[in-house]
């Protein structure tokens, strides 16, 4: 157990943005409600040996019939922004075609909710739930789905936009490309390694494309959430140094720099790639009004071991690709595997900050988080999660460095405000302020849920 830091947080600046997370797939349950229709992951679900667990998400945490208690525990924490994702497959059950307004009518309620309770409702348009009518014409391997999901940030927008204070169009594009079109670990189970890369070229144009559609509905303060590791080499010696580049490249700069640059960062990748790729590299670097960062852990990678096929987190890294995923040995690790490296947080973003210099608008956390299992003491009902607390408070100091070193960041989101359906692992990760009985639904805020309100609290 980590012994309490005694040195008090830094203050961050008063209009500091405190927030929490959460996706809809991962929170909302009710999967046929008011018309919705299928989404990918639902399907991949229901895959037999998909889900570590065996289970599926169609009640998830109920969060689609309990919002209401859902804000009151936002509001009890005293949040300045609550992230949530909008189904796509709620609002165009096919992915197109007619609106279903009774779907869009939650996401209507919800925005009220938070906007009464004084919570900036921060919604993100696409977090992995891809209408199935689209996954099954190729979902993000077409140039299609791109155009779709820009005609359902326009209707998003056009309902909501007078509200939301703050848009995001896409989640972690590289993780859908390398887990869900490259190893099959996630919806849609494609196993396609390298020829997984047009899911990413197509997702950025997405994410262009739907910055075109929501400035022209009136969306105000448009950014992306991408998901960032810093990326070490296993050793000095050059197999490794460029296994690890590599890495870096496929999970970080592919995605970041066309958004921040307009350019891809290797040519040869870059002529891999389906389309009008240079006109395409315009629309996908159009301004962002900010930048959301997604840090859990940095990476050592080195050369692959021939015959030693490697894991990171419950996901199995194939032997044949060019680079291996080793342990990071020396640091405490959450209940998923994954190291606690705090300081990772300000090394990336300074990296950032080096690496895009002025291209780089005002950072936001859009996600940190961990996954510990501690449950409700039988007796007390208390759920003590000390790790949690050290875990975030470990982040907020490294935080606080890097905007020393002159990082601009605005805002933090906690992943997440609820235990949820943590994807390929089912509910066996629990990333929660605050604690889900899945027998009960009964929500139960953990310590780590106090601790971040007094955080909030004496920041103002
Ligand atoms: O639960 C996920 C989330 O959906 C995307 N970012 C990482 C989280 C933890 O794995």
């Amino acid at each position: 157990m980590p012994a309490p830091d005694p040195v008090p947080l830094p203050r961050f600046p008063a209009d500091f943005l405190w927030g929490v997370s959460t996706s809809a797939f991962q929170i909302e349950g009710s999967p046929a409600a008011d018309g919705r229709g299928p989404s990918s992951w639902d399907a991949f679900t229901r895959e037999p040996g998909r889900i570590r667990d065996g289970s599926h998400a169609d009640t998830a945490t109920d969060h689609y019939r309990r919002y209401r208690e859902d804000v009151a525990l936002m509001a009890g924490l005293g949040v300045d922004a609550y992230r949530f994702s909008v189904s796509w497959p709620r609002v165009l059950p096919d992915g197109h075609g007619p609106i279903n307004a009774r779907g869009l009518d939650f996401y209507d309620r919800l925005v009220d909710e938070l906007c009464t309770r004084g919570i900036a409702p921060v919604p993100t348009l696409f977090h992995w739930d891809t209408p199935l009518a689209l996954e099954e014409r190729g979902g993000w391997l077409e140039r299609d789905t791109a155009e779709r999901f820009a005609a359902y940030a326009s209707a998003v927008a056009e309902r909501l936009a007078d509200r939301v204070p703050m848009w995001i169009t896409i989640n972690e594009p590289a993780e859908v490309t390398l887990l869900g079109y490259g190893l099959g670990e996630h919806a849609p189970g494609r196993q396609l390694v390298f020829d997984a890369l047009p899911a990413a070229h197509h997702q950025l144009l997405a994410h262009g494309l739907g910055v075109q559609a929501l400035r022209a509905a009136g969306a105000r303060r448009i950014g992306v959430a991408a998901s960032h590791s810093p990326v070490w080499a296993a050793g000095d010696g050059h197999a490794d140094r460029a296994a690890a580049d590599l890495y870096d490249l496929l999970t970080n700069r592919l995605f970041a720099d066309p958004i921040l640059t307009g350019a891809y960062p290797d040519e040869g990748l870059a002529a891999m790639l389906p389309g009008p790729v240079a006109e395409d590299l315009r629309t996908i670097s159009a301004p962002l009004d900010w930048y959301g960062v997604n840090y859990y852990n940095p990476m050592l990678v080195g050369a692959p071991e021939p015959g030693t096929p490697t894991a990171f987190g419950g996901i199995g890294i194939p032997a044949d690709l060019p680079f291996g995923i080793r342990q990071i040995d020396g640091y405490e690790q959450t209940d998923f595997g994954w190291p606690v490296v705090p300081d990772g947080l300000r090394e990336l973003l300074v990296g950032l900050r080096e690496r895009y210099g002025d291209r780089l608008p005002p950072l936001y956390i859009t996600e940190n988080g961990c996954s510990y299992g501690d449950a409700p003491d039988p007796v007390t009902g208390r759920v003590a999660d000390a790790r949690r607390i050290a875990y975030h408070e470990g982040h907020l100091r490294a935080l606080h460095r890097a905007m020393e070193q002159g990082v601009d960041v605005r805002g933090y989101f906690i992943w997440s405000i609820l235990d949820n359906f943590e994807w390929a692992e089912g509910y066996r990760q629990r990333f929660g302020l605050v604690h889900v009985d899945y027998a009960t639904l009964e929500r139960t805020p953990k310590d780590s849920y106090a601790w971040y309100r007094d955080v909030i609290e004496s920041g103002r």
